[in-house]
């Protein structure tokens, strides 16, 4: 209900991130614009994805897909899965990705990064292009695709906020070292002597609001050794004018007993614009979704007149 109001009253792009924070993103690869959530909203994030974390025992660490219910079909989800897609599909949160990263936009992924107080496991530096699905349309020489996390929790440096290395991905893809068996969020991680560690910047967030990265720049965080819960629900959102590319079958495996990501097989939506790749399909993976199909195409039919 609060997010049907806030739909009455969508932002305009540009009133959700200034020229300087857009110029920032393009700079240093990303961005902690200073608009989150409207109160009311952050709300109704915050109670929605407590009740996630209530249906879905077992949660700490990665949740993949929790903007997908668990219905006949579906690989991957949650428990009330449906009340996160409105997250996913709020008109706050698709001009922010607009402004970074263009008029066309396709939701293609998302993830609940929840670490308990004491033991919230460590996220090593990495980039996002390391998940293969996400490729360059023609004649582009980088996919535009842009990470939203927003901070569940109150995030800060005691319980182990992201931090990002400014330009450092302005190489495209560094080196990698593969762990056999690690303690640690991802079994992988960015060679050290790619980057300074000193460099980096904390993205510090109050509940509600967000930072936005691109899939080049280098980002981790440390353990949550502190009292308190740090969680984050982000979303992946990439421009149509790429290739959700699902020839790759599977993503390499993160750390622990979890399986690779089912990537060939994930739903992916155009919440923004037209389609410009004939590559993508919106078909695979939306086995009993047609009211997510239905709220994205309602979404993609309004805001695309409204932002232009
Ligand atoms: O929240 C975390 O610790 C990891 C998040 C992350 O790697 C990402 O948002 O790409």
């Amino acid at each position: 209900m609060l997010l049907e109001d806030t739909r009455m009253l969508s932002p305009q792009p540009r009133d959700v991130m200034s020229e300087a924070e857009v110029a920032h993103f393009n700079e240093a690869g990303f961005v902690v614009p200073k608009v989150g959530l409207p109160a009311q909203d952050a709300a109704y994030m915050r109670a929605t994805v407590e009740r996630v974390f209530a249906d879905n025992p077992g949660w700490a660490g990665i949740m993949r897909q929790p903007h997908v219910p668990i219905r006949p079909g579906q690989l991957e989800g949650v428990v009330g899965g449906e009340d996160i897609f409105k997250i996913a599909v709020h008109p706050v949160i698709i001009a922010a990705a607009r402004r970074l990263i263009g008029e066309n936009l396709i939701l293609w992924g998302g993830e609940i990064f929840a670490k308990p107080g004491g033991i919230g496991m460590r996220t090593p530096w990495h980039q996002d292009c390391y998940n293969p699905a996400i490729k360059a349309g023609p004649g582009r020489p980088f996919p535009r695709s842009v990470m939203l996390w927003i901070a569940v929790d109150d995030v800060g440096l005691d319980n182990g906020c992201l931090r990002f290395i400014p330009g450092s991905g302005k190489n495209g893809k560094l080196n990698y070292i593969q762990r056999e068996k690690s303690s640690d969020l991802l079994n992988f991680e960015v060679d050290g002597l790619t980057i300074n560690e000193e460099d980096a910047v904390n993205g510090v967030l109050p509940s509600g609001q967000y930072s936005c990265h691109d899939l080049f720049v280098v980002h981790g965080a440390n353990a949550n050794t502190s009292g308190r819960r740090r969680a984050g629900l982000t979303f992946h959102y990439m421009a149509a004018e790429d290739a959700y590319d699902r020839s790759f079958g599977a993503a390499k495996g993160s750390s622990g007993d979890r399986k690779p990501a089912p990537l060939a097989d994930r739903p992916i939506w155009l919440v923004l614009g037209e389609n410009k790749n004939p590559v993508n399909d919106f078909v695979t993976g939306h086995q009993n979704l047609e009211d997510l199909d239905e709220l994205a195409e309602a979404t993609r039919r309004r805001l695309t007149p409204l932002f232009g």
